[in-house]
């Protein structure tokens, strides 16, 4: 299968299985479902389910087991950008190429979309065709990863360094917490879904999530700066304009390329110990630090 056909079929699989984790439109509240399945559905590159698939691949998780993962993961993401457009946040009325849920319905409804997507993220990893050891593996995994030392803690140092300079490690310290830490539960989370990897192998693909995770949030500031919101489907330039210290802003668009490639080349390296089987690992790593949005 190529790796067109693998994210094709894989794609395929986690709408369907966030399309069956979601409660349907007519479930009462309907305004509150209509609003978590217009912020879920039909959009988005699915990056986090893309690496929990390729994850569980090494590790021979079932498929379905896999869908549960992804969708949860999933649902977090979408919290958080839920939350992170709103007013009191960013304040942004454009994601995934549509109105914010917060201007498509109002902010009472996004604050609610972004709260229950995070309950409904467990309801998915509680289901049982997870064995309920990995279940509790899995809950724990997403929900540091999710909290205060993770992705909320990112977010609270994103929001109190507006207007402050920071140094590169600081902002490599925001980023990996922000978005690092849910990227790299994704591919733990599909590596604990199948026959459970050993140390070892753990401290290999967290040597990959961390450089993975990193070249996301630089390739995140250089799309920023280089290409339109039509292409990106949200507020291009928007980092700039808000004061935002980003890679761009302190070490410039060449070295944050070159940072970009010398990342996903140790995103590749981290890999060597799994040969052939880390293939689409590989691969994603290709599309994050090639992506055009
Ligand atoms: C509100 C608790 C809370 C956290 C918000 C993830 C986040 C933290 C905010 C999103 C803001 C942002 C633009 C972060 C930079 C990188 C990022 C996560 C971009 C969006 O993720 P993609 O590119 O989006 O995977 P799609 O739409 O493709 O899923």
């Amino acid at each position: 299968m190529t790796f067109e056909q693998w994210t094709r079929a894989v794609l395929e699989r986690v709408e369907d299985a966030l399309e069956h984790y979601l409660p349907t439109e007519s479930t009462e509240p309907a305004k509150l479902h209509e609003a978590m399945r217009y912020a879920v559905l039909g959009g988005g590159k699915r990056v986090r389910p893309l690496l929990c698939h390729a994850a569980g691949e090494l590790t021979g998780a079932r498929p379905e087991c896999l869908d549960a993962a992804a969708a949860a993961l999933e649902m977090i993401h979408v919290y958080s950008l839920v939350h992170d457009d709103m007013p009191c946040m960013d304040d942004d009325a454009l994601r995934r190429g549509k109105p914010t849920v917060h201007v498509k319905y109002d902010e009472a409804t996004a604050l609610l979309v972004g709260d229950a997507l995070q309950s409904q993220a467990f309801v998915a990893l509680t289901s049982d065709v997870l064995e309920p050891l990995q279940q509790a593996a899995l809950v724990r995994e997403l929900a540091l990863a999710a909290g205060s030392i993770g992705m909320c803690g990112g977010q609270a140092i994103d929001l109190a360094s507006v207007g402050h300079k920071l140094t590169r490690e600081q902002l490599e310290t925001m980023h990996r917490m922000k978005t690092g830490i849910l990227l790299r539960a994704a591919v733990r989370m599909g590596a604990l879904a199948g026959s459970a990897p050993d140390a070892q192998a753990m401290r290999s693909l967290d040597a990959y999530s961390a450089a993975v995770g990193l070249a996301f949030q630089v390739v995140d500031d250089i799309l920023d700066v280089t290409t339109d919101s039509a292409t990106l489907g949200k507020t291009a330039g928007k980092d700039a304009k808000d004061g935002k210290p980003t890679y761009v802003s302190i070490i410039g668009l060449d070295a944050s390329r070159a940072l970009a490639a010398q990342l996903r080349s140790d995103a590749h390296a981290a890999l060597a110990p799994f040969g052939a089987r880390a293939q689409r690992l590989a691969e994603l790593a290709n599309l994050v630090v090639n992506r055009v949005s």
